[in-house]
Formats: structure tokens, C-alpha cells, sequence
């Protein structure tokens, strides 16, 4: 069903109303079943089209959500922190190239999605566009941030496209490490002194709003969530993951003691969901397309990021490899 007939009877002035209609029943029935569709398989044109603008998407936020925390690596305190920040901030730098890999199996080449990155014509997460002030912001990041993008990615690994959903299992098992680090950081500034605990809730109190747009809209206002559920791209709507983020995650910001910005937070128990204050949009839709804090910080270091590397790329795929005789 969609939108409350069949397929076939919706379709017209949609973008499916140019694909055969034997070919897409197959193609729904396979999804139906719960079947994998593979990068050769036959699929429709707005199947791809939404997969590449996702998985390209969410790797673009691998690669700047790099960016908040790796200014961190240099002051994190302590060296085994050093550490663990570095080989988390490359694991998502790593994430980046699994994803990027899954997209360009539909066709649209690596470089292609980092110029429309750098130029500003592909989104990436809204949360990487605020300011890692203190090390408790970069503690908030590597918990909270992580523990969303987990309950997303776990999601989204169950779904029907093989390559992203092996891409995902594989990011899935870094991520969860990436958050045993982060709760174990936030439990140190909670336990810590009077600074350090009212460092943490300055930093929750900054980022619960970006947080809980992390999920994306709401699902009356979602464009997409619609098309990308009966595909099974995406396996839960934005409401349902922010829903179940909270359920995980705030008895455990509770215990610690800390306080959540937002007075109409509460459980539902009748209906078993959260309520909550509602998100204000119109920053989202903000930050998403370009205005906010940090946009312009981010491509611009995106963007000396891949001047820089330029001639790396060119020395390998350059031809005219130079051999070295060996000395007899
Ligand atoms: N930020 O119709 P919907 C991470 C856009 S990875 C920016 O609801 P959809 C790892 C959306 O693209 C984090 N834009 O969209 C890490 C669309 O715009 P368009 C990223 C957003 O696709 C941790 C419009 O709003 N994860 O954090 C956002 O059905 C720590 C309408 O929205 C993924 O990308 C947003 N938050 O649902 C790294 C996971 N939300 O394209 C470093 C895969 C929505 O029409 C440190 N993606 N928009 O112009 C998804 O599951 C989905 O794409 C959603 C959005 C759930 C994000």
C-alpha cells in the first residue's frame, strides 16, 4: 500500500510512473520478502536516486563529524585519551569510506559526492555545525552522539540494500566501542569535581537541541521517511528512533544527576512514548542548509583538506609509474 491504495494505483505523476509495472511488483515482492537487492539487480531510478542521497549523506557526516572532535585529540587530557580520541575520529573517517564505497555501487563516482560536499550541495548530519568547546562537548559527541547514531544505524542495518547494510554491520561494531569511551569520559566529569560536573551540563545543555534534530523531522513533516520504509531503507520512522534514543538514554543521563533542557520531558507510561518539548524546525531547517554556527568552518577545512591531498591522488593514479631497477 501507498498513501492508501496499491502501487499501481498510485503511481501516476510520481516519479515511478515511467517504470514498468511487472519489473517494480518483483522488485516490491523481493523487498517483501525480505530479500537483499544487490548493486547489479534491477531496481527503480527513485529507489537509487533516494539511496545514493542517503548513504551519501550519512557519509559526508562520518567524514566533517570528524572534524568537532579531532580538534580534541591535541588537548584531550591525558595520553591514553590522546589514544582513544585518535583511533575514534579515524574509525569515522574509516566509516566515511565504507559508505562512500556502498553509493558509488549505484553509480555515482567518489568524486562527484566530495565536490558536491565541499561545494555545499549535499547535506550532512546537522550536528556536526555546532561549535566542541569544551573537552565535556567532545564527551557529550562520543556518547550521546554516537548512541544516536547507533540506534539509527542498527536500524538502518536490517534494511535491503546489501552494501550498505554490510557497511553498517561493520560500523556498527566500531560504534559501540566509540560509546563505551564516550559514557566512560562522562562518567569522569560526573563523578569528578563541581567544574567538571557543571562542565558536562553546560555542554548537555548547548547540544539536547541539535540532539534531538539529529533524528530528523518529526514524521508529519518527514518528505522522505514515507517511500524509504516501504522500500525498507530506512526500518524506523525519525519518531521512533528519537523515541527509542530517549528511552535508552535518558534514565541513564538521569542517574548521573544531570538535568535535560527541556521541562516537558516525560514518559508517557500510557502509551510508552516520550514527550518533549517540540523541536524548533525552522533552526533545523537552518543549520541543514548552510546557516549554521559552524557550516562554513567545516567545508572550508573539508575543502584545504582535499587541495591538499590533491597531489597525493594524482601520484597514484598517475600512469606514468617510475620503476626503480634494483642494484645487482
Ligand atoms: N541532518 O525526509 P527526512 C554519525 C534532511 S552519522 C541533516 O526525514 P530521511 C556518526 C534530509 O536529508 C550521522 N539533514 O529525511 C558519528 C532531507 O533533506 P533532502 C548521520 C537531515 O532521509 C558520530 C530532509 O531533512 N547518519 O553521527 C537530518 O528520510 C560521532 C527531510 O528529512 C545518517 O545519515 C539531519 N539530522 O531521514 C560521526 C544515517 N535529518 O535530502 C562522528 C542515515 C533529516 O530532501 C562522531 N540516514 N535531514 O534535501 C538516515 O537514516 C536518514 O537520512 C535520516 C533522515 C533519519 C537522517
Amino acid at each position: 500500500m501507498y498513501g492508501g491504495g496499491t502501487i499501481f494505483e498510485n503511481i501516476k505523476g510520481t516519479e515511478l510512473e515511467n517504470e514498468d509495472p511487472g519489473q517494480l511488483a518483483a522488485f516490491e515482492a523481493r523487498i517483501d520478502r525480505g530479500e537483499k537487492i544487490e548493486p547489479r539487480d534491477w531496481m527503480p531510478a527513485l529507489y537509487r536516486k533516494q539511496l545514493i542521497r542517503m548513504i551519501e549523506q550519512h557519509a559526508h557526516s562520518e567524514i566533517i563529524g570528524a572534524l568537532p572532535e579531532g580538534t580534541w585529540i591535541t588537548r584531550a587530557p591525558g595520553f591514553k585519551r590522546k589514544m582513544a580520541l585518535m583511533a575514534k575520529v579515524q574509525d569515522e573517517v574509516g566509516h566515511a569510506q565504507l559508505l562512500y564505497s556502498a553509493a558509488e555501487t549505484l553509480g555515482k563516482p567518489r568524486e562527484q559526492m566530495i565536490d558536491d560536499l565541499i561545494n555545499g550541495k549535499s547535506k550532512y548530519s546537522n550536528i556536526f555545525n555546532y561549535p566542541a568547546f569544551t573537552w565535556a562537548d567532545s564527551c557529550f559527541i562520543s556518547w550521546l552522539v554516537d548512541a544516536g547514531a547507533i540506534v539509527n544505524q542498527l536500524a538502518n542495518a536490517k534494511g535491503s540494500y546489501g552494501p550498505y547494510c554490510r557497511a553498517l554491520d561493520r560500523i556498527c561494531a566500531e560504534e559501540s566501542f566509540h560509546l563505551k569511551y564516550g559514557h566512560h569520559c562522562v562518567i569522569y566529569l560526573a563523578t569528578g569535581t563541581a567544574i567538571q560536573r557543571a562542565m558536562f551540563q553546560e555542554a548537555l545543555d548547548r547540544w539536547w537541541a541539535p540532539m534531538m534534530h539529529f533524528f530528523g523531522p518529526s514524521d508529519n513533516i518527514s518528505a522522505h521517511t514515507e517511500t524509504l520504509m516501504r522500500w525498507k531503507v530506512k526500518m524506523a520512522t525519525n519518531d521512533d528512533m528519537r523515541n527509542q534514543f530517549l528511552d535508552m538514554y535518558v534514565p541513564k543521563i538521569w542517574e548521573l544527576g544531570f538535568t535535560i533542557p527541556d521541562p516537558n520531558l516525560r514518559k508517557n507510561e500510557t502509551t510508552g512514548r516520550w514527550e518533549y518539548t517540540e523541536p524548533d524546525w525552522d533552526e533545523f531547517k537552518r543549520v541543514i542548509n548552510g546557516d549554521g554556527p559552524c557550516n562554513k568552518e567545516r567545508l572550508a577545512v573539508r575543502r584545504i583538506a582535499e587541495e591538499r591531498g590533491r597531489w597525493v591522488r594524482e601520484a597514484l593514479q598517475s600512469k606514468q609509474n617510475v620503476y626503480v631497477t634494483p642494484l645487482a
